[in-house]
């Protein structure tokens, strides 16, 4: 059998849903995903390997305007996901409301076009969130938009949350991948350590509980991370982690009334860890302050951001 690879970028616009297609098309969660923007922070790869074919896909931080140290590494972070790759994905919305009636994208879309045309990368347009589209004939629409900017080898249309279209797309990628070895096992999924897959698990219920600025001042730093079997030979993993975060008023807000909230975190983290694993978990949280650590370089790369 002749083996073949590619190496695919997935990037777009915050919370497009980026990850969630990455997560459908490996059939298992290896990225965040929440309803916040700016929830995937670093490159992450994924790895897709279908008998002679291995897809490699990048999924990259959502590309927007950079408002601190964080936010210029994660933008660099899309940049470098661009590098020696074989194609790129860009995923729009089909729910976008634009704001001009012409053939104008928002800034964030227009700038990775030009970084595509630049590094004359071949790139898919992927349609994503057709599951809320009220009206099909809007599609078209957005379809002439986009495609008045670049030569995109295809456009897709497809549902992340269901899945409609993931395939047609899968078929579209499939048509990238060179002879080449594969780069990774055939039951790889992931670059990612399971120390980082757990902070990052934590981080997730973090997004999904809190509000407004909050959790995007966040990050979860792992201090013990182990497997021990408990007197009676059962196996479990033992997680203490720390959340970091950027005031004194944040602190309150993630511990809550008498920890309630804190609480709650912990016990959403064990449940997915506990799937995860596949054996019993023990969560414990402390909630530390660091101000304004996003624009501190040292502390960005003790998170492991950089
Ligand atoms: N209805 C619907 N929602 C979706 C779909 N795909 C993703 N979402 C939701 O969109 C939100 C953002 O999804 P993510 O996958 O985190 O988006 P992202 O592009 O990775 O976001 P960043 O990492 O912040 O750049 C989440 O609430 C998802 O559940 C879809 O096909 N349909
Ligand atoms: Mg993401």
């Amino acid at each position: 059998m002749k083996e073949k690879s590619a190496f695919i970028t997935i990037i777009g616009r915050p919370n497009v849903g980026k990850s969630s297609l990455m997560n459908k098309i490996l059939g298992q969660k290896v990225a965040i995903v929440s309803n916040k923007p700016q929830t995937t922070r670093t490159k992450i790869m994924g790895i897709h390997t279908v008998k002679e074919t291995q897809l490699v896909f990048i999924d990259t931080p959502g590309f927007h305007k950079p408002r601190n140290e964080l936010d210029k590494n994660m933008n660099k972070a899309v940049g470098d996901g661009m590098a020696d790759v074989d194609a790129a994905v860009l995923v729009v919305e089909a729910v976008t409301r634009f704001k001009t009636d012409g053939n104008a994208l928002p800034p964030a879309e227009a700038e990775l076009i030009k970084e595509l045309k630049r590094r004359k990368l071949k790139a898919v347009l992927v349609i994503n969130k057709i599951d809320l589209l009220e009206k099909k004939e809007e599609l078209l629409n957005i379809i002439l938009r986009y495609t008045s900017h670049f030569d995109f080898e295809a456009v897709v249309p497809l549902s992340a949350r269901t899945g409609d279209g993931v395939e047609i797309l899968l078929g579209e990628l499939n048509k990238f991948a060179k002879p080449s070895p594969h780069y990774f096992a055939e039951d790889d999924v992931t670059d990612q350590p399971e120390k980082v897959m757990v902070a990052e698990m934590i981080r997730e219920k973090l997004l999904r509980t809190l509000d407004k600025e909050v959790p995007h001042g966040i990050a979860v730093d792992l201090e013990r991370f182990v497997e021990r079997d408990t007197a009676a030979g059962e196996p479990i993993v033992e997680v203490e982690a720390t959340i970091i975060c950027e005031k004194e008023s944040h602190k309150g807000i993630i511990i809550g009334k008498g920890g309630a909230v804190l609480k709650k975190i912990g016990s959403m983290a064990r449940y997915d860890i506990e799937e995860f694993f596949g054996i019993k978990a023990n969560v414990k949280l402390w909630v530390k302050v660091k101000e304004d650590w996003r624009n501190r370089q040292g502390l960005i790369h003790t998170f492991g951001l950089d």
